[in-house]
């Protein structure tokens, strides 16, 4: 099966309303002489208070681009003071969700277990989770990458293979490989290592869930992600795309990576 390559960029807490709008004038400017390549799917994940200003623009405009949000509470609603909802943000138009992204299983104290229900609740409202694993750099030194996630992505897919879809809804979700040490740091593994892992990844989804769900799943690297290098992590045969942080908040690089991997 053929893939569609995804750009999923991750602003995490950086602009707010009105540099949204500079980013979507200047992507807007940018495009008009070249446009995003349409063999790549491209998202940006704003936070949660730009989120209604991008879809906004996107509905706007004729810019292929989904939203998509950085978290999500697995709770349809309750007394859950500051938290916001699957079906909250399926109302605001988002299509992807990330789950446990590493800053949110350290500095939140996220579990495997938590992360579970929110990809099922992200997926029962239509929306495709975007599941975050990789390992730290002690677990990379004790060459515990494989453990750690393959653990990481078993316990969240069940919830997804729970489904009454199961399968389908597995093949439908995004996960996103990003070694913690390589987050923000400059620092990379070589295209070919980030391939091992994720070819592994691609294998673990192939033996829990089967074999189509293991062939239409995208699975994106994510960690230190630019337009110089981007192309040498997608051209590895099971890398679907990336998940970048940094270089996602400015127009220019956003389109450059868009174009260095189509
Ligand atoms: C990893 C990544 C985005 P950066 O967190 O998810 O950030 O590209 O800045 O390393």
């Amino acid at each position: 099966m053929t893939r569609k390559r995804l750009l999923m960029g991750n602003w995490k807490m950086y602009k707010t309303v009105a540099e949204t709008r500079r980013f979507v004038e200047d992507l807007q400017g940018l495009t008009q002489k070249t446009p995003l390549p349409a063999q790549v799917e491209t998202v940006i994940c704003p936070p949660f208070t730009a989120i209604g200003e991008l879809v906004r623009w996107v509905n706007a405009s004729s810019q292929p681009i989904g939203v998509g949000a950085q978290n999500v509470h697995f709770a349809a609603q309750g007394a859950f003071t500051g938290e916001i909802s699957a079906d909250m943000l399926a109302d605001l138009g988002v299509k992807y969700v990330l789950v446990g992204h590493s800053e949110r299983r350290t500095l939140f104290g996220e579990s495997d277990e938590w992360v579970q229900q929110k990809a099922a609740a992200v997926a029962a409202q239509g929306m495709q989770p975007v599941i975050c694993v990789g390992e730290n750099q002690d677990e990379r030194d004790a060459q515990r990458t494989l453990d750690v996630v393959e653990h990481q992505t078993l316990t969240a897919l069940n919830g997804l293979a729970a489904s009454s879809r199961g399968a389908d809804v597995v093949g439908t979700a995004v996960i996103a490989y990003e070694p913690v040490w390589a987050i923000g740091s400059g620092r990379t593994p070589a295209p070919e290592e980030a391939q091992a892992v994720i070819g592994a990844i691609r294998q673990c989804v192939a033996r829990a869930c089967g074999a189509a769900a293991a062939d239409r799943i995208r699975i994106l690297y994510g960690g230190s992600v630019k337009p110089e290098n981007i192309a040498s992590f997608t051209l590895q045969p099971d890398i679907d795309g990336a998940l970048v942080g940094g270089a996602s908040l400015q127009a220019d690089s956003f389109l450059a990576m868009a174009q260095a991997m189509a």
